[in-house]
């Protein structure tokens, strides 16, 4: 099996089970996170209700432009955060997962909604191929922690991360050097390379880089994620606490 197939079977495996698990007749509401992973989770959610006739009145909030345009298209009924502020379960992948369920999110562009969303929900469920677990950040994700930024403010942004974290702290752009990348939101992203070696309190470290201003948020989801599926490279589902 080449990499990419054998990652897709197991974002696929992941994506089934923790939406067998946890999106059930009882769910109402489910947010839907972003990426690659979530687009099995949403064709799960779709095959329930269209296949099997089940979770009949399910309504779906997204995180994205991209979560919005995965939930008209397999048909089921958009929420937004107007109507439907009280989420039962956000699903969502990740970039990286340390063993205390720190996250580091936003590789794919998305992460301000998809932290605004994730704070409505009860619970946050992660799903994600084995390469994204870690024993600490930083063993996987060597592009970073992605931070949405206004774009005024991206250069006194990143000096100030450097000067109170260490590390080097670069703004995201296009590919061919088109222009930086812009959100859903129309701000920019920094990803910041922290110092791999030193003992970072992420708790500390997100606090702090939100009240810089200019920040509209952080790629650190800290005590936000109640279970995390892991689709292993044998065909197991890990399951971490
Ligand atoms: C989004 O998708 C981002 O926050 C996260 O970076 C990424 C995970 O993507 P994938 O499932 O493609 O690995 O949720």
């Amino acid at each position: 099996m080449t990499d990419k197939i054998a990652l897709d079977a197991a974002k696929k495996l992941a994506a089934i089970t923790a939406v067998d698990q946890w999106v059930t007749e009882e769910t109402k509401v489910v947010g839907i996170g972003s990426g690659s992973t979530v687009v099995f989770a949403v064709e799960r959610i779709a095959e329930r209700v269209w296949k099997d006739g089940a979770l009949a009145d399910i309504i779906c909030v997204p995180s994205s432009y991209q979560a919005r345009l995965l939930i008209l298209d397999h048909n089921l009924t958009l929420g937004d955060l107007d109507r439907h502020s009280k989420i039962d379960v956000y699903i969502d992948g990740a970039d990286e997962v340390d063993n205390a369920m720190v996250l580091i999110k936003g590789g794919g562009g998305c992460l301000l909604q998809e932290k605004i969303v994730a704070s409505c929900a009860k619970k946050m469920i992660v799903i994600a191929d084995y390469t994204k677990k870690s024993l600490r950040l930083g063993e996987q994700w060597c592009r970073g922690i992605p931070i949405e930024v206004s774009p005024q403010a991206h250069v006194p942004v990143k000096l100030k991360i450097e000067e109170l974290f260490g590390g080097h702290a670069e703004l995201r752009v296009a590919l061919m050097k088109a222009g930086p990348i812009v959100t859903d939101n129309g701000n920019f992203l920094i990803d910041w390379k922290f110092v791999a070696k030193r003992e970072y309190n992420w708790d500390e470290v997100n606090r702090a880089i939100t009240m810089i201003p200019g920040v509209m948020e952080t790629g650190l989801f800290v005590d936000m994620a109640i279970k995390c599926y892991f689709g292993m490279a044998d065909g197991t589902v890990k399951v971490q606490n």
